[in-house]
């Protein structure tokens, strides 16, 4: 049954953190465990979310829940699904997920996660993408993207911010020919309520990036949060899109798709604009980022619509 607003289930798994107000990794962490229910296992590396959310001796989840080394995220996955199958669960039941931050996922715990996939392990991962290194004091990760400030990328007079370009980190677990892979905003909260219940019926590897805005490390309002989230997907700075891999496409190369696919783009710069991190950019700067979605869009219209 697809879950909406209505349906999803009203028992909260993740509550009476300490996460800042108008938290978006929070919000996903919350809404995927309504998805997944209570007996889901959950693992969370080093990071805001098991920051706020394991605190002894008051623990946040009512899932059972751990904390992994930064690097292991998906190692942990692989050795919880392999003893819940040697007791006999079963994994509809039971889901095996992971909450990785950006720094956890696309940085240091890469190579567990392309392992993983290697492997095709029965777990589901999902990168929660604050675009820096949070809970250590906002410092780039290969997800932060260009122009944004960080603490090792903080904008001058001469250098106005990152300099590198946010890693397509979607389109590199796709291209170990997973089962299913999908990209979410948590200003689409439906949209993920969706790619989630879809990936916890999918038997194998699954992952979600799932954009979650930071008002502490992006410098927005905390009750502007969700609308943030929504602008980054309208203005076409983060595309919502899936991929079927070969098992679940047929196709040998699988396939992609977009799940929206907006006739028009809000601005950039607006979007921009809003946003501490970015206001050193310069207007050149600005016009290059929408040049860069432009190129972006033409592809994905051509190869994913
Ligand atoms: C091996 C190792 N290196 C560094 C750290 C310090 N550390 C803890 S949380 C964190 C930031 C995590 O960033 P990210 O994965 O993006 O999650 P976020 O904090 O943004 O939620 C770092 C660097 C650590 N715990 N272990
Ligand atoms: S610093 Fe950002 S990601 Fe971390 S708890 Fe606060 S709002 Fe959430
Ligand atoms: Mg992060």
């Amino acid at each position: 049954m697809a879950l909406n607003a209505k349906t999803i289930s009203q028992d909260e798994f993740f509550f009476g953190h300490k996460a800042c107000a108008g938290c978006g990794g929070s919000l996903a962490v919350r809404a995927a465990l309504k998805v997944l229910g209570p007996h889901a296992v959950a693992a969370l590396p080093a990071g805001c979310m098991s920051a706020v959310g394991f605190n002894f001796p008051q623990l946040s989840f009512a899932n059972n829940a751990m904390i992994t080394p930064f690097a292991t995220t998906a190692a942990v996955l692989s050795g919880i699904e392999a003893g819940l199958r040697v007791q006999g669960k079963k994994p509809d039941d039971c889901t095996v997920v992971g909450f990785a931050g950006d720094g956890g996922t696309a940085d240091i715990g890469l190579q567990a996660l392309s392992g993983a996939i290697d492997r095709n392990d029965d777990v589901l991962y999902i990168c929660y993408d604050n675009e820096a290194y949070m809970n250590t004091g906002i410092q780039k990760s290969s997800l932060t993207p260009f122009g944004a400030s960080t603490t090792t990328t903080p904008a001058g007079a001469n250098v106005h911010g990152c300099l590198t370009q946010k890693k397509s980190l979607f389109e590199i677990v796709a291209a170990h020919g997973i089962p299913y892979a999908a990209t979410a905003s948590v200003g689409y909260l439906s949209d993920f309520v969706r790619k989630v219940e879809r990936a916890r019926d999918i038997r194998g590897t699954r992952y979600i990036h799932v954009i979650v805005p930071c008002p502490t490390g992006w410098g927005c309002p905390v009750d502007s949060m969700v609308d943030v989230a929504r602008d980054v997907v309208d203005c076409g700075l983060w595309y919502l899109a899936e991929y079927e891999g070969p098992a679940v496409s047929g196709l040998p190369r699988g396939r992609f798709t977009l799940s929206r696919n907006p006739k028009t783009f809000t601005s950039v710069a607006d979007y921009l604009r809003s946003q501490g991190r970015f206001k050193a950019l310069a207007d050149e700067e600005i016009a290059q980022i929408e040049a860069a979605r432009d190129e972006t869009w033409t592809y994905l219209r051509e190869h994913w619509a």
